[in-house]
C-alpha cells in the first residue's frame, strides 16, 4: 500500500531511470542492439530493482503508466542519440501483460510519433506468459505492430507456456534464451540439449537467438558453436545508465 503510493510518487518525481545492457554479435566484437532495463533510485531505500516493483506496478495498474513512460523514454533517448550522430542500435524495451493488453498499438504510435523515432529501432519483449495469456488477440495485435516496422521478441524463452502453434503464428524477430538454461551450459549436458534445439528451431522458424545472462567465456564459445546470433550479459557488461552506454556506442564497442 505504501509502497504504491511512493513508486506513484517516484514516476511523477522522476526518481526512474533507464539502464542499457548491450546486445553482441557472438563473436563480441559490437554491439548490435540493447535492452532498455528500469531502474528506480529511491531517496531513502536507495536503488530499488524492478523485480521489487514491477509486480506491484501490475496488480495496481500503475505498471501501464510506468510503461508508457520507459518506452517514451528510450524512444526520445534513442531519437537524441540518433541526431547527435552517435552510431545507434535497435533498443528492446520490455513489455508486461497488463500493458500489452491495454491499448498498445495507440500507447506505441503516439510514443514514436513524439519522439520521431524511426519504428525499426524500436524493439519490443514479450514473455511467453503475457502473449500465450490470449494467444488469438495476440497474433493480432503483434500483427499490427510487425507492420507498423517494429521489432518483437519473445522474452525468457523456454520458461513459460511455450504453444509451439502459436509460436509458429507470431510475427516475432527474435527468441531471447531464458538465462536458466545458459548459467549450467558448461556442466549441465540437458541444458546444453535445450539451448541447441532452441537455437535450432528459433533458425528453422527464420528467427534470430539472442542468449541471456552469458557470463563466461566457455558459455559464449559453446553457444557460437550452436549457432546463437547474440549474447547478452554480464561478460560484456552489466545495464548502464544512458550517459555511460552512449560512450560505448561512439566508440564503437
Ligand atoms: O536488471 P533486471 O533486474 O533489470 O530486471 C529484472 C526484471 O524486470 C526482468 O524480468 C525484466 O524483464 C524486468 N524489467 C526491467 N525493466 C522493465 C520494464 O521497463 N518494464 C517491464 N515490464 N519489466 C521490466
Ligand atoms: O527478464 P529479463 O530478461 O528482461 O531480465 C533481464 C535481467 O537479467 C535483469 O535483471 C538483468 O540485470 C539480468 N542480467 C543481465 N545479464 C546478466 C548476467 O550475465 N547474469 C545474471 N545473473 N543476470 C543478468
Ligand atoms: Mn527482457
Ligand atoms: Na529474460
Amino acid at each position: 500500500f505504501k509502497l504504491e503510493n511512493a513508486l506513484r510518487r517516484a514516476l511523477e518525481c522522476h526518481e526512474l531511470e533507464l539502464h542499457y545492457q548491450p546486445q553482441y554479435g557472438i563473436d563480441g566484437s559490437a554491439i548490435v542492439s540493447a535492452e532498455a532495463l528500469l531502474r528506480w533510485r529511491h531517496p531513502e531505500r536507495g536503488f530499488v530493482p524492478p523485480n521489487e516493483f514491477i509486480p506491484l506496478a501490475e496488480e495496481t495498474g500503475l505498471i501501464v503508466e510506468i510503461g508508457e513512460w520507459v518506452l517514451h523514454q528510450a524512444c526520445c533517448q534513442l531519437e537524441r542519440w540518433r541526431r547527435a550522430g552517435l552510431p545507434v542500435v535497435p533498443v528492446a524495451v520490455n513489455l508486461s501483460a497488463h500493458q500489452f493488453t491495454e491499448g498498445i498499438i495507440d500507447t506505441v504510435r503516439r510514443v514514436l510519433d513524439d519522439c520521431g523515432l524511426e519504428p525499426g529501432l524500436l524493439e519490443l519483449e514479450l514473455t511467453e506468459s503475457a502473449s500465450m495469456a490470449d494467444a488469438n488477440k495476440s497474433v493480432a495485435l503483434l500483427a499490427q505492430l510487425k507492420a507498423m516496422g517494429i521489432r518483437l521478441a519473445i522474452d525468457d524463452f523456454g520458461t513459460g507456456y511455450s504453444n509451439l502453434n502459436y509460436l509458429k503464428r507470431f510475427p516475432v524477430d527474435r527468441l531471447k534464451l531464458d538465462r536458466s538454461f545458459v548459467s549450467d551450459l558448461e556442466t549441465d549436458p540437458d541444458d546444453l540439449a535445450i539451448a541447441r534445439a532452441v537455437i535450432a528451431m528459433a533458425h528453422g522458424l527464420r528467427l534470430s537467438v539472442v542468449a541471456e545472462g552469458v557470463e563466461t567465456r566457455g558459455q559464449l564459445a559453446l553457444l557460437a558453436d550452436l549457432g546463437c546470433d547474440l549474447a547478452q550479459g554480464w561478460l560484456f557488461s552489466r545495464a548502464v545508465p544512458a550517459e555511460e552506454f552512449a560512450r560505448m556506442l561512439a566508440a564503437g564497442q
